[in-house]
C-alpha cells in the first residue's frame, strides 16, 4: 500500500482513521457518542477538539451528537460544569488540583460510560487531549482509570524570537510571530500552535527572546500581544513577555534603570498597570540582566535581587511573576565561568520576592551535549528554582541532526544533588516538593519557526514533545514518550515503533560522541555554534575553545578540583568526591573536571588519546547505525517524509566525520600520537579544517556580531 505522504504540519495530533479494523470496531463500540455541555471558552475548545479527533480516528460518519442511550458516551466535565459528573462523585478528584484529570471506563447497570472529568475547564481539555492519545496509541480502553496531575505549576516554553522576525538559535524558518500584521491578521497557524502546546499539557509561553528589545513593551506592540493571548487563552496558553531592563530609559525617556530610583520603580508599575490593562491574564516577566551584555542591576551598582524584586513588586498586584534568569557571568570577572552563577546568586537566597523566580539553565555552562547539573539546584532552597532546556539544537547540529532528547532532559531531572540526603534529585528541587515552595516550573527553549513541519527536522518536533509531557510528569520514560510520539506522528506498526525508539535512544549518546566525548564541551565554531572549533581562541577568553579544553603537549581537560578552579566545591558530597577524584568521576564527564595526561589509562586499558579518537569514531558508525535501522524501515512510513528524514541523516553522517576529523587533527597537533587502529584517517589536514567559514548560518541574526560581539 503507498501511504500518503504528508508534510509534517499536523505534527502528533494527526488523527487519522485508524486502519486496524477489529480495533476500529471495538473503539467504535466503546466510544458512541460526547456528552459535553461546554461552558466556557476552554471547554468549548475540549469539545471542538474531541469531535475533531473522533471524526478522525473514528470516522467522520459517526454522529457524536448525545443519544437517549448512555452506552459509549464519552462524558466530559466538571462537578461545577457537569450535574452528570458531579452525581459520580469521584473521589479521585480530590488528587488531581486544578489542571489534573480523571478518565475512567465507569459501568452503571447495564452500560458502560467513557468518563473525562476534571475540577476546572482546563484540567478537562488536557484530559481530553489524553484521552485522544489512547486511541491514536490503540491503547485498549477496558479497565481503564487514569488519575494524571502535572508535577510542576508553570509549564512553558521560551520563544526566542526577535520583533523582526528572526529568531535566535532558530533553525526552523522565521518566528511565528507576524508582528507586522497583529493584531489585525491572525494566522491560523497560532490556533495550530496552542492546540499543540495544551495537547502536552504546556501552560505557558514567553513570545520573546531574553534578548530582549523594549519595544514590545509600547502599546502598539501590547495590542498585537493581547491578539496572540486571545487565540491561545481558550487551550490554557499564558502569555509572558521578557522585560528590557533598561526599557525605562529606551523607551520611557528617564535617564537611569537603577532598580533602586523611585521613578523607575514607578515607571514599572504604570508600565505593568497599562499591560494589565490591555492584557488581564498577562503571566508576567522574564528577565535576562547582566549577562552577555545584557543591562541589569549591576550596571547601578545593585545586585540581581534588586531588580527581580523591583518588577516582582510592579506585578504582584496583578498576581503577575517574575522570572529572573541564572544564567549569568561576566567577562570581566576571572573566577571559573562554571562558577559564577553560584557566586552571585546563592548569597542572596532568600532575599526575592515571593512573586519571583530563579530559572536555572539544566548545566553550568550552556546546553552542552552534555554537563553536569547545574550546581545551583540544591543550593538556594529559599528561592523557587526552575529548570530550563534547549529543545532548539544550538549545540547538537541545529535541525539537521536527528537527536532525541528526552535521555538528556531526565539525566538533569534525575541528577542527585545530595541537598538533603541522597534522592534529593533536580526534578524534586524543581516541583519544589524538596523545599515546600508552592510556585514551580520548567521552561524550554524552543525549536519552533514557520516551517511547514513545526521545527526543521522530521524528528525533532518530538523534542517539543518530550519536554511538554516531562514538564507534566518527570517520571515518564524517555522510551514511553518516543513510543506514544511516533505511534501519533507517523505509524502504529509494532516494528517501526520499536526499531525507531531505539534510533532515538541511542541518537543523544551518539552527539556526544561525536561531538565531544569524554567531557570535552565547547568546543564549537564562534558565534552559530556550527560544526567544530576547537580551535577558537583570540576572544573574551569565556568565549574561546581553548578555556575550555586546555589542551597542550601533556594534558587535555579544565582541571575544576581543588588544584584549580575548585567548582567540584559547588556540588554536595558524595557527588562532589566522586567528580573531585579522577579515578572515581564518570568517564563521561572526566574533561569536564580533571586535566589529565594524554597516556592516562581509562577503565578501557586504553590511553585517554586512544579512547577519544575511538569515541569520536563511535559516534561516526552510530549514525551510519542510524542510516541503516533508518532504511529497514523504508515503506513503513509515507515517502516524503521518509526520504527528509534520510537526506538529513546523511547530512548528519557527512558532519559527524567532520567534528571527528577535525578534532582529532586539532588535538593530534599538541602531541603528534598516532591514531589508533580502527579510526578511520582524517580526509584533510588540520588547516583544512580551521579554514571552514560558513556564510549566513541560521539562528545567529546579523547585528549581534556588530552590537555585542558573539559567543
Ligand atoms: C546561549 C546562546 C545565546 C543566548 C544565551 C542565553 O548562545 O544566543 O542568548 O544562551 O541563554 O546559549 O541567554
Amino acid at each position: 500500500m503507498v501511504l500518503k505522504n504528508e508534510d509534517g504540519y499536523e505534527l502528533w495530533l494527526r488523527y487519522n482513521l485508524i486502519e486496524d479494523e477489529e480495533l476500529l470496531a471495538s473503539y467504535r463500540q466503546q466510544v458512541t457518542h460526547i456528552k459535553f455541555n461546554a461552558n466556557t471558552p476552554i471547554e468549548a475548545a475540549a469539545q471542538a477538539e474531541l469531535e475533531r479527533g473522533l471524526d478522525g480516528l473514528l470516522g467522520p460518519e459517526q454522529d457524536w451528537i448525545e443519544k437517549p442511550s448512555l452506552n459509549g458516551a464519552v462524558v466530559c466535565g466538571t462537578p461545577t460544569s457537569s450535574g452528570f459528573i458531579d452525581t459520580l462523585d469521584l473521589k479521585e478528584l480530590a488528587s488531581v488540583g486544578d489542571e489534573g484529570y480523571v478518565i475512567k471506563r465507569h459501568k452503571m447497570d447495564v452500560h458502560t460510560i467513557n468518563v473525562i472529568a476534571a475540577n476546572t475547564d482546563k484540567g478537562l481539555l488536557y484530559g481530553v487531549f489524553a484521552f485522544l492519545r489512547l486511541l491514536q496509541t490503540h491503547q485498549s480502553l477496558d479497565g481503564l482509570h487514569i488519575v494524571s496531575a502535572p508535577k510542576v505549576k508553570l509549564r512553558m516554553l521560551n520563544h526566542w524570537d526577535n520583533l523582526d522576525g528572526t529568531i535566535e538559535r532558530g533553525f526552523a524558518g522565521h518566528s511565528l510571530w507576524d508582528w507586522h500584521k497583529l493584531p489585525h491578521f491572525i494566522s491560523p497557524r497560532y490556533t495550530d500552535y496552542a492546540r499543540a502546546c495544551a495537547s502536552i499539557g504546556l501552560n505557558a509561553t514567553v513570545l520573546t527572546n531574553v534578548n530582549a528589545n523594549a519595544l514590545i513593551l509600547t502599546e502598539p506592540y501590547l495590542h498585537k500581544v493581547a491578539a496572540l493571548a486571545e487565540v491561545f487563552r481558550p487551550y490554557g496558553v499564558q502569555v509572558f513577555l521578557t522585560a528590557r531592563f533598561s526599557a525605562p530609559m529606551e523607551i520611557g525617556g528617564l535617564s537611569t534603570a537603577d532598580p533602586l530610583d523611585a521613578d523607575v520603580a514607578a515607571w514599572w508599575k504604570d508600565k505593568v498597570d497599562q499591560i494589565y490593562n490591555i492584557l488581564p491574564d498577562f503571566g508576567g516577566f522574564v528577565v535576562k540582566a547582566n549577562s552577555e551584555g545584557q543591562p541589569g542591576p549591576h550596571d547601578y551598582g545593585r545586585i540581581h535581587a534588586d531588580g527581580a524584586n523591583m518588577l516582582a513588586d510592579a506585578l504582584e498586584p496583578h498576581g503577575g511573576i517574575c522570572i529572573w534568569r541564572a544564567f549569568v557571568y561576566d567577562a570581566d570577572v576571572k573566577e571559573d565561568r562554571f562558577k559564577q552563577a553560584n557566586s552571585q546568586l546563592v548569597p542572596q537566597d532568600g532575599t526575592f520576592k515571593k512573586n519571583a523566580l530563579l530559572q536555572v539553565k539544566n548545566g553550568p555552562i550552556d546546553f552542552q551535549p552534555r554537563e553536569p547539573h547545574h550546581p545551583l539546584f540544591g543550593a538556594m532552597p529559599k528561592t523557587p528554582l526552575m529548570l530550563e532546556v534547549q529543545i532548539t539544537q544550538e549545540y547538537l547540529g541545529f535541525a539537521t541532526h536527528l537527536v532525541y532528547l528526552a535521555p538528556l532532559f531526565k539525566e538533569t531531572l534525575n541528577a542527585d544533588t545530595y541537598c538533603d540526603g541522597a534522592g534529593s534529585i533536580v526534578a524534586r528541587v524543581v516541583d519544589g516538593s524538596l523545599d515546600g515552595h508552592d510556585m514551580s516550573g520548567m521552561a524550554a527553549v524552543t525549536n519552533i519557526g514557520d516551517d511547514r513541519n513545526w521545527c526543521g527536522h522530521p524528528f525533532a518536533a518530538a523534542n517539543w514533545y518530550a519536554y511538554g509531557r516531562l514538564a507534566w510528569d518527570y517520571e515518564l520514560s524517555s522510551e514511553q514518550i518516543a513510543d506514544e510520539w511516533l505511534r501519533m506522528t507517523f505509524s502504529n506498526d509494532e516494528q517501526f515503533v520499536k526499531t525507531a525508539i531505539k534510533m532515538m535512544i541511542d541518537s543523544r549518546e551518539a552527539v556526544v560522541k561525536y561531538m565531544m566525548p569524554l567531557g570535552l564541551h565547547h568546543i564549537f565554531e564562534v558565534g552559530h555554534h556550527y560544526g567544530p572549533g576547537p580551535w577558537v581562541d583570540g576572544i573574551r577568553p569565556d568565549w574561546t575553545a581553548v578555556y575550555y579544553h586546555q589542551a597542550d603537549a601533556e594534558s587535555v581537560g579544565f582541571d575544576r578540583t581543588a588544584t584549580g578552579s575548585d567548582a567540584v566545591s559547588l556540588y554536595n558530597p558524595p557527588y562532589r568526591d566522586q567528580l573531585a577524584n579522577v579515578d572515581s568521576c564518570p568517564e563521561n564527564m572526566l574533561l569536564w573536571f580533571h586535566h589529565v595526561p594524554w597516556d592516562y589509562r581509562m577503565k578501557s586499558g586504553r590511553t585517554l588519546w586512544d579512547e577519544m579518537c575511538l569515541m569520536y569514531q563511535e559516534g561516526v558508525d552510530d549514525v551510519r547505525q542510524m542510516q541503516q535501522t533508518w532504511q529497514s524501515l523504508e515503506g513503513k512510513i509515507d515517502t516524503a517524509r521518509y526520504k527528509h528524514v534520510s537526506d538529513l541523516l546523511m547530512v548528519q553522517e557527512r558532519e559527524a566525520r567532520w567534528w571527528r576529523d577535525a578534532c582529532i587533527t586539532y588535538f593530534q597537533s599538541f602531541h603528534g600520537k598516532p591514531i589508533p587502529d580502527g579510526v578511520e584517517p582524517p580526509e584533510h589536514d588540520l588547516d583544512y579544517y580551521r579554514s571552514i567559514v560558513h556564510y549566513y548560518v541560521p539562528g545567529i541574526p546579523e547585528r549581534r556580531f556588530g552590537k555585542i560581539g558573539s559567543n
